[in-house]
């Protein structure tokens, strides 16, 4: 008997720490598996995709997690950020077993009400007191309309089949929407891009007060690798040490790091540049913001 293929877009959201890229890559089963679009057009950013026997998960990117912004950053966060969970088929609200603090409800008015949204209880693993689990999920199913529940660890690989079973059940039937063996040239720089944010945030995300963007500035292929020139903007020149660190650790510790997960991407040598430059004011001049990619 021949069973219809369901394909869709899943996002992963959640305040910073819970778990969402550790969830993300282990679903996903390797660091990077992006991919080129087939057909449709998506105005998604495209973390990676899953494809199994009877369907593929789409695991999108959300920006705009990071409330602290003030201004037209936070309004035009806001905006992409409940615009991009209504287009999704499936929300997975991951949050940290036994912890529930003013970052978690924050998002909480953000999450589309209905079938599609799911509460992901991750770090099971470390969770002290097993039974307090029921009155905590309790307590966060009442905040909210979710339409179940799934415990895990993402870093275990515990029950991760069982919650790939519950979003499968909520996907769409359809056609395979990506290709996943072909790399795009532009999504491979969007990932590079993120990949230097994701250190920038690891390092020093709690110091930074606002926010920072990364350009690819230069992306050079030749018989020994690739060159690339990363470009970090940030608001203010007082963000620039933070950014170095001392005798500039911080930055070699990015630039290292991203280029290894480079490497590991596009399979060749990368020969990685990355540096800083202050765009007063970005985060509050929406057509700064647009031409920096928030559009
Ligand atoms: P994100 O900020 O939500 O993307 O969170 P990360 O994926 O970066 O994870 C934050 C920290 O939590 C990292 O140190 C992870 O190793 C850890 N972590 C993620 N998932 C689990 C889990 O299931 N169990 C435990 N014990 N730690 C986890
Ligand atoms: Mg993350
Ligand atoms: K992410």
């Amino acid at each position: 008997m021949s069973q219809a293929f369901h394909c869709g877009f899943v996002a992963i959201v959640g305040r910073p720490n819970v778990g969402k890229s550790t969830l993300a890559n282990t679903l996903i089963g390797s660091k990077i598996s992006i991919v080129s679009r087939k057909a449709q057009t998506t105005r998604h950013r495209i973390h990676g995709v899953l494809t199994r026997e009877h369907e593929q998960f789409v695991f999108v990117d959300t920006p705009g997690f990071q409330t602290r912004h003030g201004g037209a950053m936070n309004r035009m966060m806001n905006r992409v950020v409940t615009q991009a969970l209504a287009d999704v088929d499936v929300v997975l609200h991951v949050v940290e077993a036994g912890k529930w603090s003013a970052g978690d409800a924050q998002l909480l008015p953000l999450l589309p009400k209905g079938d599609k949204t799911l509460l992901v209880v991750n770090k099971v693993d470390a969770l002290k007191d097993k039974n307090a689990m029921f009155a905590y999920v309790s307590k966060i199913m009442a905040l909210h309309p979710y339409a179940a529940v799934v415990p895990v660890s993402a870093l275990r690989g515990v029950q991760l089949e069982n919650l790939l079973g519950e979003v499968a059940k909520r996907l769409p039937e359809g056609e395979a929407m990506f290709d996943t063996e072909a790399l795009t040239d532009r999504s491979v720089r969007f990932i590079a891009a993120e990949l230097v944010r994701e250190k920038i945030f690891r390092l020093v995300g709690d110091e930074l007060p606002y926010g920072c963007t990364v350009v690819i500035e230069q992306w050079e292929e030749n018989d020994k690798g690739v060159r690339i020139a990363a470009c970090i903007v940030v608001e203010r020149e007082t963000h620039k040490p933070i950014l170095l660190g001392t005798g500039g650790a911080h930055m070699k510790r990015i630039a290292s790091e991203a280029r290894q997960d480079m490497e590991k991407l596009l399979d060749k040598s990368v020969f990685l540049d990355v540096y800083i430059k202050v765009r007063k004011g970005w985060s509050d001049r929406e057509g700064a913001l647009r031409e920096l990619g928030y559009e």
